[in-house]
């Protein structure tokens, strides 16, 4: 089943790759990958997604073996902890190896475009399953980078890989999008999706968002000189989880779950502030809400 903790989930990174982008090469030993997960967990991460294969722009795709000794230990130890494990896979033998080892929900960073054999490990084993939105692949993927309107083509795209999915016999309740910041994506179509995650979550799915300290902060937050920021990016992270969750998206994915999990919080409690405000509120003001006592007057001729 998704999480639904009344509140945005915080999806933590788990990178064991050598090459990832902001955190390739920090775990590179099952026991350093493992504490470094149970951390994002504890730390408030509602699920920790382990990836063997990195997405980097320009980056070579793994041989499925490395790919699976890079993860299974970490997937299959980090379940045994009772940690809720994403696998971010694109292949259908490492996602069904992963799932086998204890992991409870399928990221697909294709959104099933790259393994036609995925749509049936995730039907069978009943498990959410994570369609991001992409074009082309690591390689080539800024080649791709041009749309007309960003937020309807993604959306358009997005809704052909769901299609895609129910026809393979994925329950409509375990499909969550995402529209894919970063991939086949300027940092303009970046912040226009943030801009536009309403339209996005118009679709009726659970929406997750991935902006963790990605490509477009870092040219947001460039120097003078235009050098873009380095991954130092947490502060500019947790304003997109603000964003995310306050536009009502069912997850973020970030590095730092600690600040995105007390970001979340204190989204829901304003939201539901807000809610509760509006079940009290008297359809007309009340006539002594009205400034009658003077201090309008005051104010005016301060
Ligand atoms: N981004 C990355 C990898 N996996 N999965 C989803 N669902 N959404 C994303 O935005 C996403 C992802 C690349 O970022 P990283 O190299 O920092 O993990």
């Amino acid at each position: 089943m998704i999480a639904r903790p009344g509140r945005c989930v915080v999806m933590g990174v788990l990178n064991v790759t050598p090459d990832s982008f902001s955190d390739g090469g920090h775990h590179d030993t099952v026991e350093a990958a493992v504490a470094h997960g149970l951390h994002l967990a504890v730390t408030g991460a509602d699920y920790v997604d382990v990836g063997g294969e990195s997405t980097r722009p320009g980056a070579h795709r793994v041989d499925p073996d490395e790919e699976l000794r890079r993860v299974l230990p970490v997937v299959a130890e980090l379940a045994r902890l009772e940690v809720a494990v994403s696998i971010d896979t694109t292949r259908a033998s490492v996602a069904t190896a992963a799932l086998a080892a204890g992991a409870v929900m399928v990221n697909d960073v294709s959104g099933g475009l790259a393994d036609p054999a995925m749509a049936r490990v995730v039907a069978d084993a009943g498990v959410p399953w994570v369609l991001m939105h992409l074009r082309g692949d690591s390689r080539d993927m800024y080649a791709e980078a041009t749309y007309d309107d960003v937020v309807a083509d993604v959306r358009r795209e997005l809704c052909h890989r769901v299609d895609a999915a129910l026809a393979a016999g994925v329950a409509a309740e375990r499909i969550v999008v995402d529209p894919g910041l970063g991939f086949a994506k300027q940092p303009e179509h970046d912040l226009a999706l943030l801009a536009g995650l309403d339209r996005i979550l118009e679709l009726g799915f659970p929406v997750l968002v991935g902006a963790s300290r990605k490509r477009f902060l870092g040219a947001l937050l460039a120097a003078p000189d235009g050098q873009p920021r380095p991954p130092q990016r947490d502060r500019a992270t947790l304003a997109t989880s603000v964003l995310a969750a306050r536009a009502g998206a069912w997850g973020v994915r970030v590095h730092d779950a600690a600040g995105s999990a007390d970001a979340v919080r204190v989204v829901a409690a304003v939201s539901a502030a807000a809610s509760k405000a509006q079940t009290l509120a008297p359809t007309a003001p009340a006539r002594e809400d009205r400034r009658t006592d003077g201090h309008t007057e005051r104010w005016r001729s301060a």
